[in-house]
């Protein structure tokens, strides 16, 4: 059973003044629990958190250029984002999805722009409500799944989103999570064989100090991508606590 990862995804909230503010109170708050923790934040917040968090916290970022460098204004590198210490990069978020435009490819692209720079991808996959309501979330998780993960190596983590959870205070229920868990792992398995026994599989969806110990006590669930509840530290210590 791999380490349960508690990733939080400050999405675009903290400024780097903030965010080591933000360090400082977790260095000073923070047992040491069983699961590994990370940050994905703003990428100019990087430096700070990576002189200020803890030992043992890791760093990730949001999203990632596929491109390896040159010209294109705006994106940050995969190279670059290791240099400041990131071990972990989002790529694929629901929100990335729905406001710029991207699809499995591009998705698919971005992870393996990753890990050629030695970065673990965390490839996020969901339905929304209307796939829900006609009860085809397993088969339209599975195949958006198939297309990020095209030519992605085993050095990966899958996040399962529902977007109709996405920072609505509505969860799925630890049942709905295992049931999408667990689909997604046995695809893992016709893909990368014994290697995806080790391939963490998150839950994300308004996780909160008071559920994140039932979704994640599911077989196939390893953790949690955590959006609003990442912001204050006695939530995040809750969280880890209760792992
Ligand atoms: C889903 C999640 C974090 P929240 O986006 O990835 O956000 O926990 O606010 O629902």
């Amino acid at each position: 059973m791999p380490q349960n990862l508690l990733a939080l995804n400050w999405k675009m909230n903290k400024t780097p003044a903030e965010a080591r503010a933000w360090a400082e109170e977790l260095r000073e708050k923070l047992e040491p629990g069983e699961a590994e923790l990370a940050v994905m934040a703003p990428s100019i917040t990087l430096p700070s958190l990576a002189a200020h968090l803890p030992p043992g916290v890791a760093l990730g970022a949001q999203d990632v250029s596929k491109h390896e460098s040159g010209a294109y204004t705006g994106e940050i590198s995969a190279a670059m984002l290791v240099d400041v210490g990131a071990k972990y990069v989002v790529v694929g978020h629901s929100e990335r999805r729905e406001y710029h435009g991207e699809t499995d490819a591009d998705v698919a692209a971005k992870a393996k722009q990753a890990q050629a720079n030695g970065l673990i991808p965390i490839v996020c996959v969901g339905e929304g409500l209307d796939v829900r309501e006609k009860g085809e979330q397993v088969a339209y998780t599975l195949k958006q799944l198939e297309g990020s993960l095209s030519g992605v190596g085993p050095d990966v983590v899958v996040a399962y989103e529902p977007v109709w959870a996405i920072g609505t205070g509505k969860t799925a229920t630890a049942d709905d999570a295992e049931e999408l868990a667990a689909a997604i792992r046995d695809a893992l398995t016709e893909r990368y064989g014994s290697d995806a026994d080790g391939i963490r599989i998150l839950y994300g969806g308004s996780v909160k100090a008071d559920n994140i110990a039932s979704i994640c006590g599911q077989p196939n669930v390893n953790g949690a991508l955590v959006g609003g509840a990442s912001l204050k530290v006695p939530d995040v210590v809750g969280m880890n606590d209760a792992l």
